[in-house]
């Protein structure tokens, strides 16, 4: 019976919420006050506005990666346990049939307006399209958060403060702009507001006003969605008239190591040197004299691509090659191209705690994986494949056992 007392207590923690902690919301209210309004006043935001932002807001406890005060210094929490993967489960049969088929009915469905879009800033129908259904699932998925909440919380606690800072501040100008009204500003657990999922300083930079009623509402608003998706596209150097890349056959003679955004020659000189379509098509006039790049998203152990700077850009909007793929392979789609030809090879048996090992082997050879992350970016990539040719392996830029056992 003893033990009950302490089990009630324990329970009327589990209860109260966090953010009922008076010390808590205290210092909230004085970081507002002491360091956030100053900022805000001096970029014009009002009063008013700064009030009604905060009006009946505590900070999220719940939310990842905050350093709350008082605990010790956190790290960036990679889940080393997790099983490492390939592309397959991303691009999905499942996840690319929904984003297809919804897309193609709102091709349809909007047809007129994307038109003129993309007659406005050149950038194709379908890749917008891929990209709301990615985002938001066509305006479809709840946007769960108060922006002020979120954005304030981690502007406070969060590891990345400036960072968070900076969207804060810009969250209060566009209320103060008029754009939404401060007390609807919806966003996802990181701050990404409308369905678009713009942070709020690209939100000032990229959002537009297409339907013409004054208010850029990424919100409500398809027209005004769409066209800032576009615009951002477009603002990102997007190349009106090029594909987004193309599946390829690439012999061994085109190392894998020579992937990469910064390693671009004209396309001409790749057909020289045998890479070819997987349709057997010849690669497109327009292209041909143009730019591409090796692109291989698992190596030389799944589908493989020759890129055009396109695939940079929607890099852009979400730095993961997986994301890219899944926005252009899900347009060409729409239009009614198939699936990849190549499978993804089933990845040996490794954790992302293997490969982040991996990585730092690699980094201490004097290879350069663009951060120790358990995920097989293209630097990751290359680096591999520089690596097993140094020991003698076949190329093929993709962890394996065998090359985790070669380096240990
Ligand atoms: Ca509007």
């Amino acid at each position: 019976m003893r033990l009950l007392p302490a089990f009630f207590a324990s329970l009327l923690v589990l209860l109260v919420p966090a953010h009922a902690d008076p010390s808590i919301d205290a210092g909230f209210r004085s970081f507002l006050q002491t360091e956030i309004w100053p900022e805000a006043e001096a970029r014009g935001v009002s009063r008013t506005v700064f009030d009604r932002a905060f009006q009946g807001v505590a900070p999220n406890l719940e939310l990842p990666d905050l350093q709350l005060p008082g605990a010790s210094e956190t790290v960036e929490q990679i889940n080393f346990q997790a099983e490492f993967k390939n592309g397959s489960d991303y691009l999905s049969k499942r996840a690319l049939g929904t984003t297809v088929r919804t897309g193609r009915e709102l091709l349809a469905r909007h047809a007129a307006l994307l038109e003129r879009i993309e007659e406005r800033y050149g950038v194709p129908a379908p890749i917008i399209i891929a990209i709301w259904g990615r985002e938001s699932a066509f305006g479809n998925a709840a946007i769960p958060h108060n922006a002020f909440e979120v954005l304030g919380t981690k502007a406070w606690l969060s590891r990345r403060k400036q960072m968070f800072r900076t969207e804060l501040l810009a969250a209060l100008e566009i209320a103060e702009n008029g754009d939404r009204p401060v007390n609807v500003m919806r966003s996802s657990w990181a701050g990404a507001l409308g369905q678009p999922q713009f942070m709020p300083s690209k939100f000032l930079q990229y959002a537009v006003d297409f339907d013409g009623d004054g208010k850029r509402d990424i919100w409500n608003s398809v027209p005004d969605t769409l066209a800032s998706i576009a615009n951002y596209l477009k603002e990102h150097g997007w190349q009106t008239g090029r594909d987004w890349g193309f599946e390829a056959e690439i012999p061994m003679s085109v190392s894998c190591t020579t992937e990469g955004p910064d390693q671009g020659r004209p396309i001409s000189t790749f057909v020289t040197d045998g890479v070819s379509r997987v349709s057997g098509r010849p690669f497109p006039d327009r292209e041909i004299g143009e730019t591409g790049h090796v692109m291989m998203p698992a190596g030389r152990m799944g589908p493989m691509f020759l890129a055009t700077p396109n695939f940079y850009v929607l890099k852009a909007y979400n730095n993961s090659d997986l994301y890219a793929l899944f926005v252009g392979h899900a347009a060409d789609r729409m239009l009614g191209s198939g699936t990849f030809s190549t499978g993804w090879k089933e990845p040996d048996s490794l954790t992302r705690g293997d490969v982040a090992k991996l990585q730092s082997k690699l980094v201490a050879l004097g290879h350069d994986v663009g951060g120790v992350d358990g995920l097989a970016g293209f630097k990751t990539r290359r680096s591999i494949g520089k690596v097993e040719r140094e020991f003698g392996l076949a190329e093929t830029c993709w962890p394996s056992r065998r090359l985790v056992e070669a380096l240990d």
